[in-house]
């Protein structure tokens, strides 16, 4: 969708976050008349929020959206966490009113080529990873969408970005009206945000929204993974690349190798990223970055210096043989298993919080093989020991701190304990980053970290 300049359009906006914002100065800078509505009243806004509705927004509706105030507007852009389906957009529909997302806005003012990165888990690994060769390879980069930085950024930025590398969320992808980007990654499907999509093949159907016959855009998914390679059936005349295990893909993981078609191989030993998933991340990147021409000994220097983000299986301390492992940022059952699987035995699992409608049942297998003890927190701790309580010893401390002290108590040297919640962290914390900095501060006041206690003792 492209604005208009020359004829001045009502656009409102769903959602005054982070998104939202940047989608009002955006809007606002292309001469448009921008209305926001926001759950929130402009009492809990900030100064700098305020600010920027005094500037740049002609009318504001606080407390809910209404029908009556966003149909002043010629098209309505929901911001990601707002979900479409409301009846309220329905009712808009109706009457004409287009109600799309930041990318489909965005679709069409891209000035440099686009990679966009989705899946149920990875997806910030692996746009990182992305952005990181290219900054190694000296392109300069935008690097944003779901991973923090909204896509309006991007629009807004003076700066002329060589390439925009985008994490972009299902809930983003189902809004994305005529967006294509020239390289498009689905790394996995699980069922995740059923509370949100409803069914999963509406989730699937959403990721798949970015690839449109006859657009050109390269797709490179994983064919190791069924759901992926049955979503991606659906789409006609498309072009695939495919990552995984089989010798006749374009990224060939052998070992701790990566091969690719066109003869260059890749090693991982020694990295952060030589693990099952790290060789997934790992191959998705280089197939989204083969388009570019970018220099091999760069890719695997970046590769063998890459250092995944915070809270995914991020390792906090070993304190009395015990190892304490951070994987806030697993919000479904899919990274959930992947964690227990890349752990292997002697688990003590942390988990619960808000439910997001995922199946707890497909965590059975991995709990059962590998979780010697369930220390479950947050509104979903019932329904998950009653799904997975006849596995494994179970408790239902009332806080996280409470739940790190009581994984300590029942665990033994070599142990792991794992926070994995395989929920949304809303109902206790601000966020992940939040419920995985809170839990990094219970393991700290456990005691001295042993690599600490061995150094005092070396320096006694
Ligand atoms: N709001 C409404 N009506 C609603 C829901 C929310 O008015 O029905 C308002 C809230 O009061 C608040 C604003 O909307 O003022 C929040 O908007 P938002 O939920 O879209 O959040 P943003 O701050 O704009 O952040 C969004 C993404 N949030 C979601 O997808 C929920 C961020 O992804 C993203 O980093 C950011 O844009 C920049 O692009 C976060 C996320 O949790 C990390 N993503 C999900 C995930 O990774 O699982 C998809």
């Amino acid at each position: 969708m492209r604005l208009d300049k020359t004829s001045v359009q009502t656009v409102a906006v769903v959602g005054f976050g982070r998104a939202g914002q940047a989608m009002v100065r955006y809007l606002h800078g292309h001469g448009v008349r921008v209305l926001v509505s926001d759950m929130r009243t402009s009492s809990n806004f900030g100064a700098e929020e305020r600010h920027l509705l005094d500037r740049c927004v002609a009318g504001f509706e606080g407390g809910g959206h209404s029908s009556g105030f966003l149909g002043q507007a010629e098209t309505v852009v929901v911001s990601p966490g707002v979900d479409h389906h409301h009846p309220v957009f329905e009712e808009l529909r109706q009457s004409g009113i287009a109600i799309v997302g930041e990318l489909a806005l965005a679709a069409g003012s891209f000035t440099s080529p686009v990679v966009a990165v989705t899946g149920t888990n990875g997806k910030t690994t692996v746009t990182e990873l992305i952005g990181s060769m290219f900054r190694a390879a000296g392109k300069k980069s935008f690097v944003g969408g779901n991973i923090g930085t909204p896509i309006g950024e991007y629009l807004i930025s003076d700066e002329d970005f060589e390439v925009a590398v985008l994490e972009v969320s299902s809930f983003q992808l189902d809004v994305c009206g005529s967006f294509t980007p020239d390289v498009g990654i689905v790394l996995n499907i699980t069922p995740d945000h059923l509370d949100r999509h409803g069914t999963l093949e509406h989730y699937g159907a959403a990721k798949m929204k970015m690839f449109r016959s006859g657009s050109g855009t390269i797709g490179v998914i994983n064919g190791d993974d069924v759901l992926c390679e049955r979503f991606a059936g659906a789409i006609e005349d498309q072009r695939w690349m495919r990552f995984g295990h089989d010798g006749n893909f374009d990224a060939v993981i052998d070992g701790s190798r990566i091969r690719l078609k066109n003869g260059r191989s890749y090693e991982l030993a020694g990295s952060r990223l030589d693990n099952l998933s790290g060789r997934l991340n790992s191959s998705a990147a280089l197939l989204a970055v083969a388009p570019f021409n970018l220099d091999p000994d760069c890719l695997q220097r970046v590769l063998q210096q890459f250092e995944p983000g915070e809270h995914r299986l991020q390792k906090i301390a070993r304190v009395d043989g015990v190892t304490y492992i951070n994987d806030s940022k697993a919000t479904n059952t899919g990274a959930v298993i992947n964690a227990i699987r890349q752990i292997g035995s002697g688990i003590i699992l942390i988990a619960g919080g808000r439910d997001k409608g995922d199946d707890y049942r497909l965590l059975r297998d991995s709990v059962a093989a590998h979780v010697k003890h369930l220390v479950l927190i947050g509104e979903a701790a019932a329904e998950l020991g009653r799904i997975l309580g006849d596995l494994a010893p179970v408790d239902f401390p009332a806080t996280l701190e409470a739940a790190v002290a009581l994984a300590q108590a029942v665990s033994e040297p070599g142990d792991t304990v794992l926070l994995s919640p395989a929920c949304a962290s809303f109902d206790m914390f601000d966020d992940y980053r939040h419920r995985g900095r809170c839990f990094a501060e219970a393991v700290l006041r456990l005691g001295p970290a042993d690599h600490a206690q061995q150094m005092a003792e070396t320096k006694r």
